[in-house]
């Protein structure tokens, strides 16, 4: 094995990445220092719904080292657009949604805690807090609503002339009538009504930005934490009415993401005009304060949905009527992640041949909604391992039983699901027998009988998914309402010394893509993995691009990448051929080597990149100096990674504990890259997947629409000791049929089955004790009063 096939497409390399991080060295937007900064303190609406009768900015201007006080008023005058929503749902009667817009600083009115109202810029971070303390500003404060079904309700508060009753659209899919006959001839019906709690955000770094405007050049510049750099050019260019390419975005490293951190915010568009209206560089660090009522927020359903099975537990239909809480605006994909994203993945991994599907979207005082890892799929995943469950308990059925009889075989791909997709591969029955082996599943029962003689409930959980990742198709988005494409773009240049430098579209916050695409070059071209640089995050240095989310960066982003090194190679042969005086047909390429065929004569891949760059005798005409491509992917359809999720944990009765005592995952995510990374991807995703299950929630006081759960002593993310060891394994039996690298995504798995598969494993603890439904997070508290009104 050469040294860069050690190094490439398998091997479980450590992250390149990470000597920078562990030292103390990487760069975040907070330590970047642009000369000249001013600082800014975002005046946040301390209620949740109200009109701004004035603001009196007069003692704020008084305190020392203020540089501005801006309002929604001064961006009005300005002609500063809204915040563009990118994905634009129709009703199932084919009427528009409900667009209302969104200011970067409200206009009249405010409708969330936390909403940006005015921003102070001073010398110091100090001054400008204090100005902020001292701005004045009158509110007659409004009605607030912060559920989707008391907004939906008679008389409740309105947040907008756009959207009567609140509503903003009702999207609907898949075929009624079809299910209606399902339920006709069906023996039984299980119905089962959930709440899919709400959760916040909580990567490391908090949200910050800092905008730049040159005068003589009408360029701006914005360092931003964000996944997908070349979304925000286009959404605060558009709002600033600037050409896109005056204006470059640089998000260096970042402290994670979770997809929050992918969609647009108002301090984007504030830094960079307060940049240009004050002459000054403007940098905003958020607190974590702010984290909690300013960055967006997710899943927050509330589900009924029912499903008819035949006599032997055969899924027949399914039906299914959602109410999502879009929170006080639309955010970015904020319409998309409960409807289209959402209502795709309702048929899971099971043959149910009628699935349909409403959902009605909801206007609330509350942060806006959008994408948070897994981002519609673990929602879908909640409502079908849960009707599963349910319904195996009420036809006495083994849980993994009926599963077993409701997988889609293997031989069925390509299977087009009745709710929309297609799916190209997988081999579901093979991955839950394996997980089920793998968690010694058959033995359970005795597990459960020596915990009961220990005092403790027992119980174990299984949960099926089937992810849409590699989230792309510019087709599938565009006839869904996109407004955006979905491509992503990746450039290989090699320099005169053979080093090898990589530019991707994609944004890396933790997911290790500075190992994982360089051992994609390296595998191709045969060069060491230390001769490849990977670089993102900057619209100077890759000109287009959509970004990081929906576990897209390795199937979309890694398959630009490997055929970016196709038309290297193809390059690079006929560069040899010249030196060595063959035809381009007679190189062969193996290993960084090009040689002609049944000869001894050859280059290494070095030679071969010092002569392009140094052609002294190239026919110019024919051969073009350089060794520098690009390729722009977009896939024909999703990557559809699927896994099965087996929990056991232990309840302590007394007092609800809950401990997991084991966690067993098989993941399909085709052919894996990096397996020490895919690893560490599936742990993170359990992480945050437990988190919703057992401990995470976001609730605002139902009267004023107040966020009670606004640190991380009320938001209660798990810690290390709340997670056991997890035995993940892989099976790369089905590469995806659609793409170069016969790659899926990973990032988001882990919290896709996570919280089906915990709350199912508490059930089956609690169920001999008569407790038949447990709301997420599923606290000691919860469990506890569960057990007590169980009797
Ligand atoms: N990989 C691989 N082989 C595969 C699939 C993936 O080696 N078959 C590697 C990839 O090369 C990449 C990593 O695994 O290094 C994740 O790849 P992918 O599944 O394509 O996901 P993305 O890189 O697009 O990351 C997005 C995804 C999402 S949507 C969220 S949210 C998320 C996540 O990744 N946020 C994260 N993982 C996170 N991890 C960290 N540490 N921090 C976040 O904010």
């Amino acid at each position: 094995m050469t040294g860069a096939a050690s190094e490439g497409i398998g091997a479980s390399v450590r992250r390149k990445e990470d000597l920078r991080f562990l030292t103390g060295r990487g760069r975040f937007v907070g330590d970047i220092d642009v000369a000249g900064a001013a600082c800014a303190r975002i005046v946040r609406s301390p209620h949740a719904h109200a009109r701004i009768r004035g603001i009196d900015s007069a003692q704020a201007m008084a305190v020392a080292g203020i540089v501005a006080v801006l309002t929604g008023e001064d961006m009005a005058a300005d002609g500063i657009g809204s915040m563009p929503c990118m994905w634009a749902i129709t009703s199932g009667d084919g009427t528009a949604m409900a667009e209302p817009p969104r200011w970067a600083l409200a206009r009249g009115t405010v409708r969330h805690v936390g909403e940006p109202v005015a921003v102070v810029v001073a010398e110091t971070a100090d001054a400008a807090a204090d100005g902020a303390e001292r701005l004045d500003i009158d509110y007659e404060t409004l009605a607030a609503v912060v559920s989707a079904k008391e907004a939906l309700a008679e008389g409740a508060p309105q947040l907008h002339d756009e959207a009567p009753g609140n509503q903003c659209a009702r999207w609907t899919g898949g075929n009624m009538d079809a299910v209606d006959e399902a339920f006709a001839r069906a023996a039984h019906v299980t119905s089962i009504d959930l709440v899919n709690n709400r959760l916040i955000g909580a990567a490391i770094e908090t949200r910050a930005a800092i905008g730049a405007y040159e005068p003589a050049t009408g360029e701006y510049t914005l360092y931003d934490t964000t996944q997908a750099p070349h979304m925000i050019r286009r959404s605060v260019a558009g709002q600033l009415g600037v050409p896109d390419a005056k204006l470059r975005v640089i998000s260096p490293d970042m402290g994670g993401g979770f997809g929050y951190k992918g969609k647009f915010y108002p301090e984007e568009t504030i830094v960079v005009w307060a940049a240009r209206r004050t002459g000054r560089p403007v940098r905003w660090i958020g607190d974590r304060g702010e984290s909690f009522i300013s960055d967006n927020q997710a899943r927050d359903h509330m589900t009924s949905a029912e499903i008819a099975l035949d006599r032997d537990g055969n899924f027949l239909g399914l039906r299914v009527a959602t109410l999502a809480n879009v929170g006080a605006y639309l955010s970015t994909f904020g319409a998309s992640i409960p409807s289209a994203i959402y209502s795709a993945m309702l048929a899971g991994v099971y043959r149910t041949p009628a699935v349909s599907v409403e959902v009605t979207t909801v206007f609330t005082n509350t942060v806006p909604t959008d994408a948070y890892r897994g981002a519609g799929r673990p929602e879908a995943c909640y409502v079908l391992e849960r009707l599963a469950d349910k319904a195996a308990g009420e036809l006495g059925i083994d849980r993994a039983e009926i599963r077993r009889r409701n997988l889609i075989p293997s031989e069925a791909m390509p299977y087009k699901t009745p709710i929309g997709p297609t799916y190209d591969c997988g081999d579901f029955p093979r991955i839950m027998e394996r997980a089920l082996e793998m968690s010694d599943y058959r033995e359970f029962e005795d597990r459960r009988s020596a915990a009961a003689k220990a005092g403790r409930r027992r119980g174990i959980g299984i949960a099926n998914y089937v992810d849409s990742s590699g989230v792309a198709p510019s087709r599938l988005a565009g006839a869904s309402g996109g407004r955006l494409g979905m491509f992503e773009s990746a450039q290989i240049r090699v320099d005169a010394g053979g080093g090898v430098q990589v530019m991707l579209g994609t944004h890396n916050h933790g997911q290790g893509h500075a190992t994982t695409f360089a051992q994609i070059a390296a595998e191709r071209l045969g060069v060491p993995l230390d001769r490849i640089e990977v670089i993102e995050g900057d619209t100077a240095m890759v000109p287009i691009g959509s970004g990081t989310f929906g576990s897209r960066s390795i199937a979309v982003g890694g398959s630009a990448l490997h055929r970016a090194a196709d038309k290297i190679i193809a390059k690079a042969k006929r560069i040899a051929a010249h030196l060595l005086e063959a035809a381009d047909d007679d190189i062969d390429f193996l290993d960084g080597v090009f040689a002609v065929a049944g000869t001894d004569r050859s280059l290494s891949f070095e030679q071969v990149a010092h002569a392009a760059l140094v052609p002294h005798d190239f026919p110019h005409e024919e051969l073009e100096p350089g060794l520098d491509e690009t390729s722009v992917y977009d896939p024909p359809n999703f990557a559809f990674s699927n896994g099965s999720h087996v929990c056991e944990v232990e309840i302590t009765p007394e007092t609800g504990a809950v401990e997991i005592v084991g966690y067993w995952v098989v993941d399909d995510v085709g052919t894996v890259i990096n397996p020490m990374v895919v690893e560490g991807q599936v742990h993170g995703g359990l992480a945050q997947g437990i988190g919703q299950a057992l401990s995470e929630t976001c609730r605002y006081d139902e009267a004023s629409g107040q966020l009670l759960s606004g640190s991380f002593m009320d938001y209660a993310v798990p810690r290390a000791d709340d997670l056991p060891a997890f035995v993940s394994e892989l099976d790369e039996s089905q590469p995806c049929t659609h793409n170069p690298l016969g790659a899926k995504g990973v990032g988001e798995s882990g919290t896709i089955g996570a919280p089906a598969a915990v709350v199912g494993a508490i059930l089956d603890a609690l169920a001999p004790l008569g407790v038949r439904d447990i709301e997420m997070p599923a606290t000691p508290a919860r469990i506890w009063r569960a057990i007590c009104d169980a009797g």
